[in-house]
């Protein structure tokens, strides 16, 4: 088992028996669970998963705000190898994802390898493997560390001015504080992405008051997002597991075409565009409403909202939005830049993530004492997303570069979890010590993402978390297939193998 220092192991070359790999494996969302699973089902139990919160779920355990619905439909919105067959809803509300993660977690055997409330605080390369250290001092040895940490973990808090005098209740919505009354109240809610209008629909019906800050507006594609799944359904698909299949694989089919339209410039982007407007005018008849919701850049250039709802809550009588600049707060409300003063009881913050953060700020130290702060200082970058020069024997799942704009994050979660387990394999073969990218893997890489990234949407004129602050785009601008292609199978070019000489 992977134990702390004091721990009992034995990590030595058997020369009859093929080495036992132990592993760490940071964080347990999405990525985490998904990598904890490929390596069980590779054959190898020697790992702990270390996660900082309080459960299993990442994104979806940090989240649960009013509203809280997964856009992406709920049956492609899972693992492959766990299908849920019985979502309530086509777009499953977030605490129904969590418990299905919670359930993936007990039904895969994973939670004697969790440690809930340890966040990882720094690891270190020691030459052959890493040290791993938690928050309150427990070290644990390991063979390879996978950050599995997650892209929006770190919630985007702006300093505005006078916050701190505010006497009403302030909360951001990726740390909810369900006990805070919201009916009846004059709230406040500030941003405008997927969070902010999901949070302002579900709202506006009980507030006293409701006004949406909004700096830039985005384009709200129309979708039922509260479509229930008939229980009919749910049940045949339990019963007809081929079926269910069936259903996932046609899904990851139709998600080719999201790629291609928000990838490559067409007459479909086109289509979906118009359609974004329309759902703009069709549903919003007040011009200077509709006016002050026109965005100025493309539909599909930020990472798309879908909201069947959020137009007609803005319509609502007691519902406003604001789009003059907040100049500051005051113990009782919002001062704008037009002079007006709006009193709130409640400022809600959907201000978003800073999406470039990955495992930092962890004090994380490769080969030679580099640390992840110098090797990013460019910012975020690694060979096919989850190898990075300097840093022997780690690897990133859903890392930079991954395709959270793109291609179905579970699937792209797996690829990249068995392209790791690939590399382990032959480690435990005995056929190295440690694995490290090359720096010139690592360029081209960059640079063929670069190319493609060209004549993509997200690339069209508009500010979004997709940019990091060096100005590239943090997205993967291929389609699924050459995802899989680049991570079918270690390429042993675009990495230096060592063997790590021992001491008799
Ligand atoms: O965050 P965002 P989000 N003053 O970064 C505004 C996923 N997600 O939490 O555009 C005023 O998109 C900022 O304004 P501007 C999904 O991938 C998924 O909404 O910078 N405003 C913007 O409007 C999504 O894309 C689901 O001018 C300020 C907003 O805050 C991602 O999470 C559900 C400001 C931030 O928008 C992030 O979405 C929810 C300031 N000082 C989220 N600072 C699913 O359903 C920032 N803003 C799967």
């Amino acid at each position: 088992m992977v134990a702390d220092v004091s721990g009992q192991h034995g990590g030595a070359i058997d020369a009859h028996a093929r080495r036992r790999p132990r592993v760490v494996i940071i964080g347990a969302g999405v990525s985490g669970i998904a990598s904890a699973i490929t390596l069980q089902r590779s054959g190898f139990d020697d790992f702990v998963i270390l996660e900082k919160g309080s459960d299993v779920g990442g994104v979806w355990h940090w989240n649960h705000y009013p509203g809280l619905t997964c856009d992406v439909p709920s049956h492609l919105y899972q693992f492959g190898f766990a299908p849920k067959p019985d979502w309530s809803q086509v777009f499953a509300p977030g605490p129904e994802i969590q418990e299905y993660l919670a359930d993936v977690v007990d039904r895969f055997g994973l939670r004697p390898h969790v440690r809930v409330n340890a966040e990882v605080t720094a690891a270190r390369f020691t030459g052959s493997g890493w040290v791993v250290e938690t928050g309150d001092g427990t070290r644990y040895e390991a063979d390879f560390v996978i950050a599995a940490t997650g892209v929006l973990h770190h919630p985007a808090m702006p300093e505005l001015p006078g916050l701190g005098e505010f006497t009403g209740e302030v909360l951001h919505t990726a740390r909810w504080d369900d006990t805070v009354a919201t009916d009846g109240r004059r709230i406040a809610v500030i941003g405008t992405g997927s969070t902010g209008v999901q949070v302002v629909s579900a709202l506006q019906p009980k507030a006293r008051q409701l006004t949406h800050f909004v700096r830039s507006p985005q384009w709200v594609i129309w979708a039922p997002m509260w479509l229930p799944q008939p229980a009919a359904i749910g049940v045949a698909l339990e019963r007809l597991p081929r079926v269910n299949r069936a259903l996932y694989q046609a899904g990851m089919t139709g998600a080719r075409l999201f790629t291609d339209v928000v990838t490559r410039p067409s007459w479909r982007r086109r289509a979906v565009q118009e359609y974004a407007r329309l759902s703009l005018r069709a549903q919003v008849r007040d011009p200077r409403l509709r006016a002050d919701l026109t965005p100025d850049y493309q539909p599909l250039c930020k990472r798309q909202v879908l909201s069947g709802s959020y137009y007609r809550a803005l319509n609502a009588r007691n519902a406003d939005l604001v789009t003059d600049a907040i100049e500051t707060v005051t113990p009782t409300g919002i001062r704008t830049a037009d002079g007006r003063h709006h009193e709130f009881d409640l400022i809600v913050f959907a201000t978003g993530f800073k999406a470039h953060n990955y495992m930092r700020p962890m004090n994380l130290t490769g080969r030679e004492g580099l640390s992840i702060d110098e090797a990013w200082a460019k910012g975020p970058r690694a060979y096919r997303m989850t190898a990075i020069p300097g840093f022997p024997n780690l690897f990133t799942v859903l890392g930079p570069n991954s395709p959270t704009g793109s291609i179905p994050l579970h699937h792209a979660a797996e690829v990249t979890a068995r392209y790791i387990a690939e590399w382990i394999k032959r480690w435990s073969a005995g056929e190295f010590d440690t694995v490290e990218v090359t720096e010139t893997a690592t360029a081209r890489f960059e640079s063929e993402v670069s190319d493609a990234l060209e004549p993509t949407v997200w690339n069209t004129g508009c500010n979004s978390w997709y940019f990091t602050e060096a100005g590239t785009i943090d997205l993967l601008p291929f389609d699924r297939s050459t995802m899989e292609t680049m991570l079918a199978a270690p390429e042993d070019v675009d990495f230096h193998l060592r063997t790590v000489p021992t001491d008799d």
